[in-house]
């Protein structure tokens, strides 16, 4: 019996962990520590630790499945290429569209934008960062000039004062959550504002909750009291910033008082108060979000707002400091610098530049789209319920939206009104369900590649086994199908390493990597221009990305959520993960280990309010909203505020984007997944 032990990096989430994946006869039948992974140092969160299980499942796609009279037939990969590549070639080259991919490495992201701007020629590119860090890398690239997280995990340990505002990061970057503990250790104060009594809410100093959609008005508040009191960091302001005046001009409104804030959001003056008061004396102070800033029709104006806190006390390009945007899936960042994006190519170069259209024309030695910005995922789901659609096929890799997308019966008019659907994924999910034709792809375990985790750390994925059947790489598929749609010289590769090296050619934040450098532990943080250079694990030290290398203010108004409760829907609701499972449960629901922990969804609900409404714990409700309805068991806890709910989305049996709101931010088109108005009704007995 043969043991092999393949070090590789976590299919799940944007920490980045390393883990040893132990392959008995082919198979893999365990995960073992990776102890020298300088992320994780060999601990693991539940999902790492059984990142195998899902693998060997015998409902793995195993060959390609092509739907005839509304039923999948089995089909060889030469009839199921010969379909897709007529169909493709009946369509104008707009009227396609494709969807990459936060799961798969960068080397085969970087391949579907390329197939897509080459072969295709459709401009409509995007991903899930959509639904995710959209307003981030928006928000950011105005005020900093660039949008990635600044410092990296390890040195949220060394921070003195860590706001956590809109993450739950022990439940959903658990080894990040690490370094929380660590900077507490060393005497850091934490602050934790969720409108839930999070497992993160209970590492904090100091915590509070308040109403979903209120961050604006918290963050200018909190400026305001800092300015009031002289607080502010002068120096940095002076040197390093731009526009102080016009978010002075904002900030100090009597509607900012803490007084009037307090009221609006739900916390307390002296919390607020106190929150101001250590994050700006703190010698280093930084904060962590993620879906709770980005997830509303206000994103964009959150993320500005994290960021005028932050040059406001001066904790920008230092050790401690930092805006800390938690990246979500395994590989969102590397999604986006690959170019996955409808405005960019890789490396963040716009397709509206002449200049970087010529260079990738140059590269790719053809005509590609370009000079006009594609549709997101949100406009290409309102798109398709027009009519007739102004899309004709769609080409999904690895994105189960048909669980994950806002108002779940819209999504799923969009993609029915689609004339032709291919989905490439590695189980048949409710998405592929939809599909005309399913490609099954290799899993995480089964390939080579790079994936970037969200301090920007280029890691690698190692293979350790044979994919299941005729199961094939993602990056095989778009080197067949680029061939045989007529495109032989652009993807003839042999190997992902081969893939990378045109990345590092075409894309300059990566242009110093190879795999050989990318084999330390330690690997690489880009930006990395040149092979001699050490790569940057602190972004802006002396600089920002912007034009003339200095942060820019942005006055931010409050605004409220685009649906706020009324008589009809008298509460808010929020949505969000839990530890167990991750987003469309399509792996984690399939692992053994995970589901038994968390065997159903459920919808958290106050205990005061429950009281009112006459519902007991575990009692099955009906959750209602203007888009849908759905049954659901309810939890009820003191820790969650008074008239705001939450569920989780994890769940197809109880789908909580049955009952989100579509309503988009009106730059990053990210839906307001975090606040909607609900009601809930006990249901009759028969
Ligand atoms: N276990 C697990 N881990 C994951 C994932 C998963 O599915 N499962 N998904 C990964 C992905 S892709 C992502 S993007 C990240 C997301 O990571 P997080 O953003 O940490 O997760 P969420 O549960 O979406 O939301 C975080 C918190 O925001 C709070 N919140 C709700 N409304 C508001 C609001 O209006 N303002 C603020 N400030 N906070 C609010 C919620 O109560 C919740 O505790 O997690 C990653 N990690
Ligand atoms: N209500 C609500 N909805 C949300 C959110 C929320 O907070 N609330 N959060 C949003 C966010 S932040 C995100 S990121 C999205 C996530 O939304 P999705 O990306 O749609 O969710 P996943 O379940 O991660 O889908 C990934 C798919 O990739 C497949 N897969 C895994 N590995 C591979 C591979 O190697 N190759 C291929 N081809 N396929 C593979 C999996 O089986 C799965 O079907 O959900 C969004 N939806
Ligand atoms: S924290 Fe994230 S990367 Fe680390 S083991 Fe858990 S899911 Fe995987
Ligand atoms: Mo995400």
């Amino acid at each position: 019996m043969e043991v092999k032990i393949v070090p590789t990096t976590c299919p799940y989430c944007g920490t980045g962990c390393g883990l040893n994946l132990v392959v008995r006869d082919g198979k893999v039948v365990s995960v073992a520590p990776w102890q020298r992974h300088p992320v994780n140092e060999g601990k693991l969160c539940p999902k790492g630790r059984y990142a195998h299980e899902f693998i060997h499942r015998d409902d793995r796609l195993t060959k390609p499945l092509i739907k005839k009279d509304g039923k999948f037939v089995e089909a060889t990969w030469d009839e199921a290429y010969e379909l897709i590549t007529k169909k493709f070639s009946s369509y104008q080259p707009e009227e396609m569209a494709c969807l990459a991919s936060a799961r798969v490495p960068n080397e085969e992201n970087y391949l579907m934008q390329k197939f897509a701007r080459t072969v295709l020629k459709t401009p409509h590119v995007d991903h899930c960062a959509r639904l995710c860090h959209a307003s981030t890398v928006a928000g950011l690239a105005v005020s900093f000039g660039s949008g990635a997280m600044t410092n990296n995990i390890l040195d949220i340990a060394e921070s003195k004062c860590i706001f956590v505002l809109g993450s739950n990061t022990f439940e959903q970057h658990p080894l990040i959550g690490r370094s929380i503990i660590r900077a507490r250790q060393k005497g850091a104060k934490v602050i934790v504002f969720d409108p839930r009594f999070t497992p993160t809410a209970k590492h904090s100093d100091l915590y509070a909750s308040f109403f979903s959609g209120t961050d604006v008005a918290i963050l200018n508040a909190m400026m305001q009291y800092i300015i009031k009191n002289g607080w502010e960091n002068k120096e940095f302001i002076d040197k390093r910033t731009k526009d102080f005046d016009k978010l002075n001009a904002v900030v100090m409104k009597p509607e900012y008082s803490l007084e009037n804030v307090s009221m609006i959001s739900g916390i307390p003056v002296k919390d607020l108060a106190t929150a101001a008061e250590w994050f700006a004396k703190s010698p280093s102070s930084c904060l962590l979000y993620s879906m709770g800033i980005t997830q509303h029709t206000t994103g964009v104006d959150n993320v500005k707002s994290v960021a005028n806190l932050l040059m406001l006390t001066g904790n920008l390009g230092k050790v401690g400091g930092g805006v800390n945007a938690l990246r979500g899936q395994n590989n969102v960042q590397g999604a986006c610098d690959m170019g996955c994006l409808p405005n960019v190519y890789s490396g963040y170069q716009k397709v509206t530049d002449e200049p970087a259209i010529k260079k990738m024309q140059e590269c790719w030695c053809c005509d590609v789209a370009g000079g006009k910005i594609g549709y997101t995922v949100t406009e290409m789901m309102n798109v398709l319920t027009e009519n007739p659609p102004k899309l004709k096929a769609m080409y999904i890799m690895g994105e189960n939206p048909m669980i994950s997308d806002p108002d779940l019966a819209h999504a799923e008019h969009a993609l029915k009104n689609l004339d032709f659907l291919v989905v490439q994924d590695i189980f048949l999910t409710e998405t592929a369900q939809l599909a005309d034709v399913v490609l099954p792809a290799a899993c995480y375990a089964e390939k080579d590649g790079t994936q970037t985790n969200t301090e920007r750390r280029v890691q690698r994925f190692r293979k350790a086994v044979e994919p299941p059947g005729e199961a094939k790489a993602d990056w095989e598929i778009f080197c067949d199908l680029g061939k045989r749609m007529g495109y032989e010289k652009l993807f003839s590769f042999n190997s992902p390493e081969e893939i990378f090296n045109e990345i590092a050619r075409v894309t300059p934040s990566y242009g110093g990597m190879s795999y050989k450098r990318l084999e330390k532990p330690e690997a690489l943080h880009w930006p990395c221009p040149a092979a001699d250079h050490p790569g940057t694990p602190i972004l802006h030290t002396q600089k920002f990305a912007t034009a003339d290398g200095l942060g820019i203010f942005s006055p931010i108004e409050f605004k409220p959520p685009a649906e706020v409760p009324d008589a009809e829907y008298p509460f808010i609701l929020t949505t969000g993960r839990c530890l167990w499972h991750w987003h469309t449960g399509s792996m984690t629901r399939r692992s053994p280990s995970l589901e038994k922990e968390a065997p159903t969804g459920w919808i958290e609900i106050n205990s005061d309010d429950a009281k009112a409404l006459g519902i007991k714990n575990d009692e099955i409700v009906l959750a209602k909203t203007r888009r849908g309805e759905v049954k659901v068991p309810a939890k009820v806890t003191a820790e969650i505020k008074k008239n705001v709910m939450f569920m989780p989305f994890h769940f197809a049996e109880c789908a909580a984007n049955v009952l989100t709101n579509n309503a988009l931010d009106p730059i990053a088109k990210i839906p307001e997944f975090k606040a909607c108005a609900v009601r809930i009704e006990k249901i009759k007995e028969a």
